[in-house]
C-alpha cells in the first residue's frame, strides 16, 4: 500500500512569497526523507525544503520562480508502502539546514528522531535565516547542493563572486575558480570579487602536534560567520582609526542619578554614546551613510539605527536599535538590556539585526584602553568606546580629576577625510560631555 502525501513548505519564520530558485526533483524521481525538493531564497538567505517520507515523487505544485510561503504545497509524494506516512501539517519538517553547517547548529532545533517527524510549531525562525540577516550578505548566496559540491571540491565560497541574480553562486561560477585555481596558480588566482587582486601567500600549514599536544575546536557557525564578513571588510575597506576621549564626569554623575531615580533600570555609559552619537551623525550626515559596491554612490539615510555589537557565548552579533533620535535614555536602557537578554539566548530575529545605520562597539565593561574597531559593511564608521578612568586634566590653571572615556573612530577612508573624522569624534566628545547639547 503506499499513499500520497503533500510535501509543504514549513516554518521559514517570518518570511512569505520567497522565490523558488531551484527545483531539485522531477516526477519519477525517487528521494530519502529529508531529501531536498526545490531551494528557496529569501532577500537574507536560501534553504531547501525537504523531503517530508522517503518515496516516489509522483507530482510537482510549484515551478521556478514561483512565489511560495509556510503551507505551499511543492510536490505529491507517493511514500514507500512499508513507511508509516505522516500526515497533515505534522509532516511539515524543519527547513534542512545548510550542508555546511557546523554541528553546533544542532542545538538549535530539536533533531528529529526517525519515528517522529520534527514537529514545527510557532517558533523563531531558523538561526540559519538569522545569522544571515545579522551581518547581511555575509554568507554567499548558494543553494545547499552548490554548497555540497563545492565542499566536494575544496572550494571556499567566500572566495567566490556569484555571476547569478543578487550576486547567486551558480554551478559554473564554482567550475570555473576551480578552473582558474588549477591553470591560473592557485586559489590567489582564483579569486573573483573580495580578495581579487591579493596575491597573497598560502595559508602555512603546520602540524602543531609535532611539536606538543593540541585540541582542535570547530568555531561556531556565528564566529564563521563572523569571521568571513570581518575579513571581507578589513580587505575591502580603507579603515582609519580616530582616537580621541571625552570627559564624561558630569554625564557620570547624571547616568548615577538616574540609576538611583530607576532602579529597575540598568543605565549604562552606552546609551549616553547611542544619544550623543545620534546627536553627531545629525551634525555630520556623511557618517550615515552606505557605499554601494562600485565604490560611485553613497546612500545618505535620514533614519538612525544604531548597531549595537554585543558579545555572546556563540560569538559576537550586532542587534540594532531603531529610531534612537525619537527614543530617551531609559527607553533605550530598557532596549539595550532586552536585546542584549536575546541576543545571548538566542533568540534575535531577522528584524532585530538588520537596517543599522551605524555600530557601537564597547568594551567599556571588560577595560582596555583603545581598540580598532572593524567597519560593520555596508557602513561607513563604527565607534568604540574602552573604559573611563579618571584622570588628572589640566584646565588652564590647574590639574583636576575628571573621568575620561576613550573613542575609537574606525571609518571608511573613501568615504570619509581625516578631518572629518577628527570633527566628527570632538563634536561626540563636546556633546558627551556637556549632554545639553543634544538638544540642539
Ligand atoms: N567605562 C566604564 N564602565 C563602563 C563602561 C565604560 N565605557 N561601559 C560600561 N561600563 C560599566 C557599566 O556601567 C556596568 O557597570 P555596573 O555593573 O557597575 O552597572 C558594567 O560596566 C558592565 O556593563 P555591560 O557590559 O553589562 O553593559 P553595557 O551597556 O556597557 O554593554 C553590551 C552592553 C551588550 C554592549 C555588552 O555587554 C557587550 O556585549 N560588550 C561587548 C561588545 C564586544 O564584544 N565588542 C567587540 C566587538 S569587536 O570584536
Amino acid at each position: 500500500m503506499s499513499d500520497l502525501l503533500e510535501a509543504k513548505v514549513p516554518d521559514i519564520g517570518n518570511f512569505t512569497a520567497v522565490p523558488v530558485i531551484e527545483i531539485l526533483v522531477q516526477p519519477g524521481d525517487r528521494v530519502e526523507k529529508d531529501q531536498g525538493l526545490v531551494t528557496l531564497e529569501s532577500d537574507k538567505a536560501t534553504m531547501e525544503v525537504p523531503a517530508p517520507a522517503a518515496g516516489i515523487i509522483k507530482a510537482l505544485k510549484v515551478k521556478l520562480d514561483d512565489t511560495v510561503s509556510e503551507g505551499t504545497i511543492i510536490g505529491l509524494l507517493e511514500v514507500d508502502g512499508t513507511e508509516e506516512a505522516p500526515s497533515g501539517d505534522e509532516t511539515a519538517p524543519t527547513p534542512k539546514a545548510e550542508q555546511d553547517v557546523p554541528p553546533a547548529d544542532e542545538s538549535e532545533v530539536p533533531p528529529a528522531t526517525p519515528s517522529a517527524p520534527a514537529q514545527v510549531g510557532p517558533r523563531e525562525p531558523p538561526l540559519r535565516f538569522e545569522a544571515a540577516a545579522v551581518l547581511p550578505q555575509q554568507v554567499p548566496f548558494a543553494s545547499p547542493a552548490l554548497r555540497k559540491f563545492a565542499r566536494q571540491l575544496g572550494v571556499d565560497l567566500t572566495l567566490l563572486s556569484g555571476s547569478g541574480r543578487n550576486g547567486r553562486i551558480q554551478r559554473e561560477d564554482i567550475q570555473a575558480f576551480v578552473k582558474r585555481a588549477l591553470t591560473g596558480g592557485g586559489v590567489a588566482a582564483a579569486r573573483t570579487g573580495v580578495g581579487s587582486n591579493l596575491d597573497l601567500l598560502p595559508w602555512p600549514q603546520v602540524d602543531f602536534a609535532k611539536f606538543g599536544p593540541i585540541e582542535q575546536q570547530a568555531l561556531t557557525r556565528i564566529q564563521r560567520i563572523t569571521g568571513a564578513n570581518l575579513a571581507r571588510n578589513w580587505a575591502m575597506i580603507p579603515h582609519v582609526t580616530q582616537h580621541d576621549e571625552a570627559d564624561i564626569t558630569e554625564m557620570e554623575a547624571f547616568r548615577k542619578q538616574l540609576g538611583q531615580e530607576n532602579k529597575a533600570i540598568k543605565v549604562t555609559p552606552l546609551v549616553f554614546l547611542i544619544k550623543a552619537v545620534v546627536a553627531t551623525l545629525k551634525e555630520f550626515p556623511r557618517f550615515n551613510a552606505s557605499l554601494d559596491s562600485s565604490g560611485e554612490t553613497l546612500t545618505l539615510k535620514k533614519y538612525f539605527h544604531i548597531g549595537i555589537a554585543v558579545d555572546t557565548p556563540d560569538g559576537l552579533v550586532v542587534p540594532v536599535l531603531r529610531d534612537c533620535d525619537q527614543k530617551g535614555l531609559l527607553e533605550l536602557a530598557v532596549e539595550l538590556a532586552a536585546v542584549s537578554a536575546k541576543a545571548r539566548d538566542k533568540k534575535l530575529g531577522p528584524a532585530d539585526m538588520s537596517g543599522g545605520c551605524f555600530s557601537i562597539s564597547s568594551l567599556g565593561g571588560i577595560g582596555g584602553t583603545a581598540f580598532t574597531p572593524i567597519i560593520n559593511a555596508p557602513e561607513v564608521a563604527i565607534l568604540g568606546v574602552s573604559r573611563s578612568k579618571m584622570q588628572p586634566l589640566w584646565n588652564g590653571e590647574s590639574f583636576t580629576p575628571r573621568l575620561l572615556l576613550p573613542l575609537s573612530l574606525s571609518y571608511d577612508h573613501r568615504v570619509i577625510d581625516g578631518a572629518a573624522a577628527a570633527h566628527f569624534t570632538r563634536h561626540l566628545s563636546r556633546t558627551l560631555t556637556d549632554l545639553r547639547r543634544i538638544l540642539l
